[in-house]
């Protein structure tokens, strides 16, 4: 059974619903942000490499039934053209790029690590130097090696053992030149996920994992979006990202390490909080109080959600969509920030950020705007570290397929060949001149 698009999107946004966008704002007197600020934009592994046969993405992608659209294959081909799209950063104007390791391709059997696969990486935080760039490394961006899956992924209790062997191991080999570490990206991301979808996304699921079970031989298939999991798995990941931290430092004891949440801006519609405190304490609570004891936090958002005393609301009528129906709403980003550092007391590196649509146009307008209300918080004395876009280039959206584009960059699915559109100028100005 597939899950259609319109299954995990609430309504696609038209072109048209654009076409009375505000110009983008220009402030009249320059405003700076913090020396040493963080401009940059992220990728993740299976999203543009293609061909991570070993990963349970990749199997997942590839049977039937499937919860995915399509499956990437050969992604934006960034395992070959990985140095390219570090120039077009560099073109952009960017000091930063956020990039992930494939486990599954550093350690595709339990215990056997590559070292050309080591060096690969290693390439590519050597590559961000080259370039002026600070290379942002995730040790684990969804995907995971086919063998962990096929062992129950993050349900087996030996998963925090084997993801924090994996992070010592990469840190022992590439520690030396990141600039911040991130071990899991957004951990949280299903559980908050799983809220609003419906059941038959849970069925699906398990036709796919037995599908999955069948193929591999295996009996405990666990792997890509495994929502019916996802409240088992959070005990463990959390143990993970403890254990994965402590097994970085022991290697570097001088890198920062966090993780990325995924958050949205939660807000009350009306006098009463009691729904929005609770999702906020379900979706966010065991990662912000874990935050606590992190060098920073990773923030990733793209909207803000309403409660009222009977659940979440929909968009506001009129409100613009994205193309996955996500409501247009630039202060969310400043609001969680400043709601995170409130409860964490940690800084906080916007990691991902950005908008779902094949227009570029509104991007462009995201951008200045979201970050017009970020320096405000930073002027209220959140400690902000950095803003990296999601993402450099359009690719892979997990199981909507090639559809959803991201990009600063366009990408030729034929020739792999990368356009840069004007939103990424929008973005390179402002970080050139660390400033409007
Ligand atoms: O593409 C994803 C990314 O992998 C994780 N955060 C959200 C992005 C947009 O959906």
């Amino acid at each position: 059974m597939k899950v259609t698009r319109r299954e995990f999107a609430k309504s696609a946004m038209s072109a048209a619903a654009w076409s009375a966008a505000p110009s983008i704002a220009h402030a009249t007197q320059p405003r700076f942000f913090p020396t040493g600020f963080l401009w940059g934009a992220a990728t993740a592994g299976h999203q543009i490499e293609g061909n991570d046969i070993n990963s349970d993405f990749w199997l997942l992608e590839n049977i039937k039934p499937t919860m995915f659209s399509e499956p990437v294959l050969d992604g934006c081909n960034s395992f070959e053209l990985w140095a390219g799209d570090l120039d077009l950063a560099r073109r952009i104007g960017l000091n930063t790029y956020r990039f992930s390791l494939e486990w599954s391709r550093i350690e595709p059997e339990p215990g056997l690590f590559s070292m050309a696969m080591l060096d690969h990486y290693k390439a590519i935080v050597e590559g961000c130097h080259t370039r002026g760039l600070k290379p942002v490394v995730t040790f684990s961006h969804w995907t995971m090696p086919l063998w962990f899956a096929e062992r129950g992924n993050w349900t087996n209790p030996d998963s925090p053992a084997l993801f924090a062997r994996f992070c010592g191991r990469a840190a022992r080999h590439l520690g030396d030149g990141i600039e911040r570490a991130l071990t899991l990206n957004e951990p949280n991301g299903l559980v908050m996920e799983k809220s609003s979808l419906p059941e038959s996304v849970m069925r699906a699921q398990a036709t796919m994992f037995a599908e999955a079970n069948r193929v591999t031989g295996s009996t405990d298939f666990v792997g890509g979006p495994a929502f019916a999991e996802a409240e088992q798995m959070q005990p463990n990941l959390l143990k993970g990202h403890r254990d994965a931290s402590s097994a970085i430092r022991a290697e570097r004891s001088l890198l920062p390490v966090g993780f990325s949440l995924a958050i949205v801006d939660e807000q009350a519609a009306g006098e009463d909080t009691a729904m929005r405190d609770t999702a906020r304490e379900r979706f966010y609570g065991p990662w912000l109080n874990t935050a606590k004891q992190d060098d920073y936090i990773g923030i990733q958002n793209y909207t803000r959600r309403r409660w009222d005393a009977k659940g979440a609301l929909s968009a506001p009528a009129g409100a613009r969509l994205d193309q996955i129906g996500n409501e247009f709403y630039p202060a969310s980003l400043a609001n969680c920030a400043r709601y995170v550092h409130k409860v964490t007391g940690r800084p906080v590196l916007v990691t991902e950020h950005g908008i779902a649509n094949e227009d570029d146009l509104p991007r462009a307008e995201l951008i200045p705007a979201a970050l017009t209300h970020l320096q405000e918080a930073i002027a209220e004395g959140v400690p902000v570290l950095g803003y990296i876009h999601w993402s450099l280039l359009d690719n892979f959206e997990w199981a909507r397929g090639y559809v959803p584009k991201y990009g600063l960059a366009s990408v030729d699915r034929s020739t792999f060949r990368r356009t840069l559109k004007p939103s990424a100028t929008v973005l390179g100005e402002i970080a050139k001149r660390n400033s409007f």
